[in-house]
């Protein structure tokens, strides 16, 4: 990356959580003051604002086991083409969430490209899920599944049929809660998943270094989807999903700090904050700072 160009792109969707909340992310990231701060770091920003996102009361549910499967796909459809036209003009694509749905998007403009990723996910949960494991029919919950070709054809034929990642360049960190056929379906793939317990055993710093060697390896850059609840809830409330024993705040600013050492960041997702479940936007202010950490604020 010669010139440091960053382009946010705003997805204010809540359909794939199916609880209000996670579509005010945006707001709440921008009004914690991430242009400014990433203008500070030297990034040009281009902001390109929010993706137009139908509001749930206005819609209903047709499938209990899809829930909002239309409005999903076609919100995806535009953000797939959003993110392939940034990587085509060589800027960082930086999206705000939102749901975790949107991961099938930014993962899908990402397979356009001809440069090839990586994929660190950081998340509670193993968003892999399919139409025969999920247990809540939200899709929030399939969007590794989805991007590895699992799961219904409308989401996995999203910029074209193909498989989306390469498995063996993607690694789960931070994961504590998972559906049981979930896990079979997750233990039967060659994603690499650090738990809760590989993190307190082999400290962050040595889970983040393997999870970048494993998806850095044969690529052309590292994509982060970053899900805030992968912190614990003392630090991140404003989550929608909010599970006990997560990564401390240190551990998640560690973990950007030493990602962006290693160069190999091509976009990243910032997903999952909750304004309405926050607290005077802690979780908002949180995700900014790790945003910063990814783009090379450095604490001296
Ligand atoms: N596994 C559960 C489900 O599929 C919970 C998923 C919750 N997901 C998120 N994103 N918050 O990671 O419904
Ligand atoms: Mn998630
Ligand atoms: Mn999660
Ligand atoms: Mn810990």
């Amino acid at each position: 990356m010669q010139k440091k160009v960053v382009r946010i792109i705003g997805v204010p969707i809540d359909l794939g959580a199916d609880r209000r909340g996670v579509d005010m992310g945006p707001s709440a990231i921008r009004y914690a003051g991430l242009n400014a701060r990433l203008k500070r770091l030297g990034w040009i920003v281009e902001d390109y604002g929010n993706i137009d996102v139908p509001v749930p009361e206005t819609r209903e549910i047709k499938d209990k086991k899809l829930k909002y499967l239309e409005e999903i796909v076609q919100i995806n459809e535009q953000l797939h083409l959003i993110v392939a036209k940034a990587k085509k003009d060589g800027v960082i694509p930086l999206i705000l969430g939102g749901d975790h749905s949107l991961g099938i998007g930014t993962i899908a403009g990402l397979a356009l490209s001809e440069q090839s990723f990586g994929l660190i996910w950081f998340d509670t949960h193993g968003d892999y899920n399919t139409l025969d494991t999920t247990e809540s029919g939200n899709i929030h919950g399939m969007p590794l599944a989805i991007s590895n070709g699992l799961g219904a054809p409308e989401l996995t034929g999203i910029g074209g049929n193909n498989k989306k990642l390469r498995e063996e360049n993607t690694v789960i960190i931070g994961a504590r809660e998972m559906d049981p056929q979930e896990k079979e379906l997750l233990r039967r793939s060659k994603i690499k998943v650090f738990t809760m317990r590989d993190i307190d055993q082999m400290g962050m710093k040595e889970v983040v270094s393997e999870g970048i060697r494993i998806a850095s390896q044969g690529t052309d850059g590292i994509h982060i989807s970053f899900d805030l609840d992968v912190i614990d809830p003392e630090e991140a409330p404003g989550v929608g999903t909010p599970v006990p024993g997560g990564i401390t705040y240190r551990e998640a600013h560690l973990a950007m700090e030493l990602l962006a050492d290693s160069g190999y960041i091509s976009s990243m997702d910032v997903v999952e904050v909750n304004p309405i479940l926050d607290n005077h936007n802690k979780t908002a202010k949180l995700a900014v700072g790790l945003i910063c950490s990814a783009f090379g604020e450095r604490i001296f």
